[in-house]
């Protein structure tokens, strides 16, 4: 009898990992736009009320800073930080904020946010108000990113202090 030596050969089921560099592609990042807004909001004031804040997340493909913001609603367009002094929760005037390359920097309520004083008018739920953002990279290079921003309602998300202002 004869033996038989039968290479079976198993097919080879490849299965395609799921390629981690997918996960990180950005449908909304393209090639010659450095930074990305997301989500951009501006707080609705009531009358009489002379500040308020606009948020978004801001992502950046390179090394970059968000530097300066201006809007037609007020010549003050500041861009601030909340930081504890002590056990108060207080805000400042920052030059900048860092955006390492590909990580989303949220500007929020109780964290960096961008401050619009002396307010001409009532920002009403439903207007939209044009910002310009000024963003710079590590080579000195600018870029401008214009976006309009919806208002939404006083009470969405956690409300910022703004004693001082
Ligand atoms: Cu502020």
């Amino acid at each position: 009898m004869q033996h038989f030596i039968r290479t079976i050969a198993a097919a080879a089921m490849l299965v395609a990992a799921a390629g981690s560099a997918q996960a990180q592609a950005n449908a909304n990042v393209n090639a010659n736009v450095n930074v990305s807004v997301k989500d951009a909001w501006v707080r609705a004031t009531v009358p009489g009320q002379k500040a308020t804040g606009a948020f978004m997340q801001l992502q950046a493909a390179r090394d970059s800073k968000f530097v300066s913001v201006s809007s037609p609603l007020t010549q003050t367009v500041e861009v601030h930080e909340m930081a504890m002094q002590g056990d108060v929760m207080r805000m400042r005037q920052v030059q900048s904020v860092d955006l390492p390359a590909g990580k989303t920097v949220e500007l929020k309520p109780g964290g960096h946010h961008i401050m619009m004083t002396n307010l001409k008018a009532q920002v009403k739920e439903g207007d939209t108000v044009p910002l310009t953002l000024v963003f710079e990279g590590k080579d000195g290079k600018r870029e401008q990113v214009e976006i309009q921003a919806p208002v939404k309602a006083l009470n969405s998300g956690a409300r910022p202090a703004h004693a001082g202002h």
